[in-house]
């Protein structure tokens, strides 16, 4: 009984000791367990020890292990006041403050003005095409009457892969070759995607934009329905009055081949210093044609029983005019303040 008694008197100075070294929660928490924990702490080993007393010893070594214990746990509980270790009571929630607002994603600008001209094209009778960004020199230049050296490739300069003859498609034009190959007339598709180009980034140029391109295929097809078409087409998409005027023009898939402008809508032909059209009153929005008869050949349609027309458009270009947007590269800063003034929500 004496030892016992020794033990729990070392033990109470033993902790009175480190108790007084403590200086932070982790070092309290360690102390707590060394003389508390469930399996081996110093206290709980000497209950278990209990058993190994007489009978009458008993009562008496376990009313010391117990006067121990509370000591220990209220020297503990006093020290992590002091300490400022103890759990504050947590602060009041005020319910009447605003919450946070969680931002959601919203759709990129240049894709909400893809939707809008894809649906005016598909409510006109035509279908979505898609097709690969990375091509053949066959799809993307020879199936479209570029002979291979000819100078009309240096408007279309663009970046090869070193395996095979791949390249980044220059336009989405090998798309329509694609479908025509598979599907015979009549045709009706628009074409949207990333197109590349070996070019420095500037206000209005970028290596990468967005473009869609058109092709109507079918008996008797004229210039005229192209015209219709793209003064239909323009008109929705910015203003019922808009004007058009088409301009001759060269491209090696088209003939004939044509520039369209539209009027301008920042400055209304009003501004002679305007700085979008530059006071010409006028805005290059689209290039279009006649389907060259050879490219008709290329994928087996027989040009003199069938004609067409196609036309093509940068997305981006034509969305800083509708948004008025002086620089292009601000569409893919990813800058969101820039993004989110576009979202609805
Ligand atoms: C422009 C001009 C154009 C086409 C694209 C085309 C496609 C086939 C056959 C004939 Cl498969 N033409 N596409 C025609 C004329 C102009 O794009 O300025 N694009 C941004």
């Amino acid at each position: 009984m004496k030892d016992f008694k020794d033990r729990i008197n070392h033990i109470k100075t033993e902790f009175d000791a480190s108790l007084e070294q403590v200086k932070n929660k982790e070092a309290l928490q360690d102390i707590r367990n060394l003389y508390l924990s469930r399996k081996k702490g110093k206290i709980t080993l000497l209950f278990n020890d209990l058993a190994g007393l007489e009978g009458k010893q008993k009562p008496e070594a376990g009313k010391l292990i117990n006067a121990l214990k509370t000591h220990v746990l209220k020297s503990l509980d006093e020290k992590s006041t002091e300490a400022g270790t103890k759990r504050e009571k947590p602060a009041p929630v005020d319910l009447t403050l605003p919450g946070h607002k969680t931002w959601w994603g919203a759709p990129h600008p240049v894709l909400i003005f893809k939707q809008e001209i894809e649906n005016i094209f598909t409510s006109m009778g035509f279908s979505i095409a898609d097709g690969p960004e990375i091509e053949t020199d066959y799809y993307n230049f020879e199936a479209l009457n570029f002979p291979p050296h000819h100078p009309a490739r240096d408007d279309w300069d663009t970046l090869y892969l070193d395996k095979g003859d791949l390249l980044l498609r220059t336009h989405t034009s090998p798309v329509q070759i694609r479908v025509m190959e598979k599907q015979k007339p009549p045709i009706r598709i628009v074409i949207p995607g990333r197109v590349y180009r070996k070019e420095t980034s500037d206000p209005t140029h970028l290596p990468m934009f967005y473009q869609i391109e058109g092709l109507v295929v079918d008996k008797d097809i004229t210039f005229s329905h192209l015209k219709g078409t793209l003064e239909v087409f323009l008109r929705r998409l910015f203003n019922e009055n808009l004007e058009i005027r088409f301009r001759p023009s060269f491209f090696p898939f088209t003939e004939p081949s044509a520039e369209v402008d539209m009027n301008c809508t920042v400055c209304k032909r009003q501004d002679p210093d305007c700085r979008v059209c530059g006071g010409s009153g006028w805005i290059e929005i689209l290039g279009a044609g006649m389907v060259d008869p050879q490219v008709l050949k290329n994928v087996s349609i027989n040009p003199e029983e069938y004609s067409g027309f196609a036309f093509g458009m940068g997305i981006d270009r034509t969305a800083m005019f509708a948004y008025r947007i002086p620089d292009m590269r601000l569409f893919y800063e990813n800058d969101l303040r820039f993004i989110r003034q576009f979202s609805k929500k």
